[in-house]
């Protein structure tokens, strides 16, 4: 396993250049942001690339922080946790102060153990699996919602609100897609059956054997927790075997209309998904308006959660007037950050404080809307 060398060794080595330290003054702070920028999920590492570009740019309009400019190292992990932990060691290396990242659940889990270890600040947008935060390092945070919330909520909105009797589960195996259904299972606390209970590979593309299944179950929802690179070829198959049972999924269908519901055309009416409603935070609007004018088309719903977790990085990296960071993530913990989706403070374990606000989303003429809106 390498790590970063010894602090007074990179200290020795710089010092005759630039003072102690471990960085030269004046040089650029250096930032990552990593997630899945190639590949089948390149959707999802728009959303953090760009949206950090752009809080990057901002701070960097109005000087920077602590007076250096901000240098953004961006990296790619195709989604894939063997290429997480390479592409986070390559951060350390590079020397960066904090990581916006990553997307997926299976990829922030081990690549955060390195940047942990590095003593590196890491906050994922995105990755919801309970495990990412419950390892109670100081140095991890997310601003995303956590699974054990987003599974709760669809499992009583498929209990109470759908009043369900049988329901489908598939899972894909990740931390992400298997963490998920395990927490909407709970969350149905025994009161619907679950009558098919199948996984597969994320690889898996034909999905008509499990559908075969869930058609003659006789099932009233089927929940797939998964991304949309596998939802829509399911929801394809389905249609095309005569399934007209609505699909539940989460925050990895909502809000990705070119990737999902444009794949998938009518067939996707009447899927449900949960999703926090951004939409209703102080600073959306905005945010989707000079989103728009740097990248000339609209923001995928990760882009929003990226600026704020590189604010927020900043914003620690000021208050602890350093780019240590064991100092930035206590200036983290301590802080109180305005952000495009609202205000956020942290909880010990670096979750946001008193964040319990999925919403359940419904596709309807082609786009996601509030469930039981007109
Ligand atoms: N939460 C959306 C998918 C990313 C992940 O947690 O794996």
């Amino acid at each position: 396993m390498r790590t970063r060398a010894p602090a007074f060794l990179s200290c020795l080595a710089l010092s005759f250049a630039a003072g102690c330290g471990g960085e030269e003054a004046g040089a650029p702070v250096k930032i990552g942001v990593a997630g899945p920028i190639t590949g089948g999920q390149a959707k999802n590492g728009r959303d953090l690339k760009e949206g950090t570009t752009l809080a990057v740019e901002d701070w960097n309009a109005k000087g920077g922080v602590l007076g250096r400019k901000i240098e953004l190292l961006v990296k790619d992990d195709e989604a894939s946790d063997k290429n997480a932990t390479t592409v986070a060691q390559a951060m350390v290396d590079a020397g960066v102060v904090g990581v916006v990242g990553h997307f997926n659940s299976g990829c922030t889990i081990p690549a955060s153990e390195k940047y942990h270890e590095a003593g590196i600040v890491t906050i994922t947008p995105a990755s919801t699996n309970v495990f990412v935060t419950d390892r109670n390092y100081p140095d991890v945070f997310r601003v995303a919602g956590r699974d054990d919330q987003q599974g709760t909520a669809a499992a009583r909105f498929v209990r109470d609100v759908l009043k369900a009797k049988r329901v489908a589960v598939f899972d894909n195996r990740t931390a992400y897609g298997k963490g998920l259904a395990d927490e909407f299972v709970k969350g149905l606390e025994g009161k619907v059956e679950v009558a098919v209970r199948e996984g597969f590979d994320e690889t898996e593309r034909n999905f008509r054997p499990f559908l075969t299944k869930l058609k003659e179950a006789n099932v009233d929802v089927w929940y797939f927790p998964g991304i949309y690179e596998q939802a829509a070829p399911m929801m394809i198959q389905a249609s095309q075997l005569g399934i007209t049972t609505p699909m539940m999924s989460g925050d990895g269908v909502h809000g990705y209309d070119v990737d999902f519901i444009a794949k998938v055309g009518a067939g996707a009416e009447g899927t449900f998904t949960t999703f926090p409603d951004t939409t209703k935070a102080p600073g959306y609007a905005d945010f989707v308006k000079r989103y728009r004018e740097r990248f000339k088309a609209d923001p995928g719903p990760y882009a929003i959660y990226s600026y704020a977790a590189a604010g927020i990085l900043f914003e620690g990296i000021a208050k602890a007037g350093s780019t240590e960071g064991p100092k930035v993530a206590a200036a983290i913990h301590a802080g109180a950050f305005d952000t495009p989706v609202g205000r956020i403070e942290f909880d010990a374990k670096g979750d946001v404080k008193a964040l319990d606000y999925y919403a359940i989303w419904v596709i309807r003429d082609g786009k996601h809307v509030l469930h039981g809106s007109k």
